[in-house]
């Protein structure tokens, strides 16, 4: 068995050779992007078997993601193709941190990912891992993906305490569901349904309204045994079942783009835990993994190798503050 599995949708990202609006910009670079891809590179490059269940095109994209994903170190043998949809792929603008202006623009409606369902994945691939990470972006993909997260979910439950543990990333995109409140109520019950949850306290307050911080959230989300808050630049706490909550400041850096940050951030918590490292220090491998992804243009940035992390990690509280 592997570290870790995740299951979910990549598609090949454009992101313009300059700033501006995308009705300006004449050329674009190309990369890829994919939230539960990215969570298992950045775990390859520290050290982790890792495998990707996905489905893609039969096209010259499918084959770059494969590609690019398995350079990476992770398993790419159960992806399945499809010849009849295209790979998902994505326009954003360059620089994401004026809000107001950014524009993402997705070609992923009838995409090769957005037909997976029970029977088109293999689940055994699945199943036979750590830790089974998903995001709730897969269920907001179509029906299918929506059964088929559900069904990982409670095949998941019935088991007891629990191989694969399931790891839940609310990964809220508005844009993907069809209306305001039924993606939000999906999102809820599939995080109560996990073993450890990753949200972030203004995702919450978009998709849910729970305001009033962490412990608002520990409150609306008492069920996983692992509960990660990530409060942006700030920090993040983790709250765990019998233990009292840790909250650990985030590194400093300027942000070039912050897409690709969560995911990191999720794979730097989810290496230190599968190495039973201790809360504070899960918290620390996250911000570092995030600071790498937060100060590169791309959605999938190079993380720092094990050895460098652990001794950025192991550096004293005020180097943190
Ligand atoms: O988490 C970063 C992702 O948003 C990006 O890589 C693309 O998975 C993606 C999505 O669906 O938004």
């Amino acid at each position: 068995i592997v570290d870790v599995v995740a299951l979910g949708e990549s598609m090949v990202t454009f992101r313009p050779a300059r700033p501006g609006r995308l009705a300006d910009v004449p050329s674009f670079d190309r990369g890829i992007g994919g939230a539960e891809s990215n969570v298992l590179c950045a775990l390859a490059a520290a050290g982790h078997t890792t495998r990707w269940v996905s489905r893609v095109g039969a096209d010259g994209f499918g084959d770059h993601l494969v590609e690019t994903i398995a350079r990476h170190g992770v398993d790419t043998s159960a992806v399945g193709r499809d010849p009849h949809r295209p790979t998902g792929v994505y326009f954003r603008t360059a620089d994401d941190r004026d809000t107001d202006a950014h524009e993402v623009v997705y070609y992923r409606a009838g995409s090769a990912a957005s037909a997976m369902a029970r029977g088109s994945v293999d689940e055994d691939a699945l199943t036979a891992a750590r830790v089974l990470h998903l995001s709730g972006i897969t269920p907001a993909l179509s029906a299918d993906c929506l059964e088929l997260v559900r069904h990982l979910c409670g095949r998941h439950r019935d088991r007891g305490p629990r191989t694969p543990v399931l790891s839940f990333d609310v990964n809220h995109r508005p844009g993907l569901w069809k209306d305001a409140t039924t993606g939000p109520e999906i999102l809820l019950r599939l995080a109560r349904g996990a073993d450890l949850v990753f949200v972030g306290e203004e995702e919450a307050a978009t998709a849910w309204g729970v305001t009033g911080g962490p412990d608002a959230l520990r409150a609306a989300l008492p069920e996983p045994a692992t509960l990660v808050v990530k409060q942006g630049s700030r920090g993040a706490t983790v709250f765990r079942h019998g233990e009292d909550p840790v909250f650990q400041p985030a590194l400093h850096v300027d942000v070039v783009a912050p897409v690709g940050a969560g995911d990191a951030f999720a794979a730097g918590f989810l290496s230190a835990t599968l190495r039973g490292l201790p809360a504070a220090r899960r918290l620390r491998h996250g911000h570092l993994m995030a600071a790498a992804a937060l100060t590169d243009p791309g959605d999938l940035a190079t993380p720092p190798a094990r050895a460098h992390a652990d001794r950025l990690a192991a550096l004293d509280d005020a180097a943190w503050e």
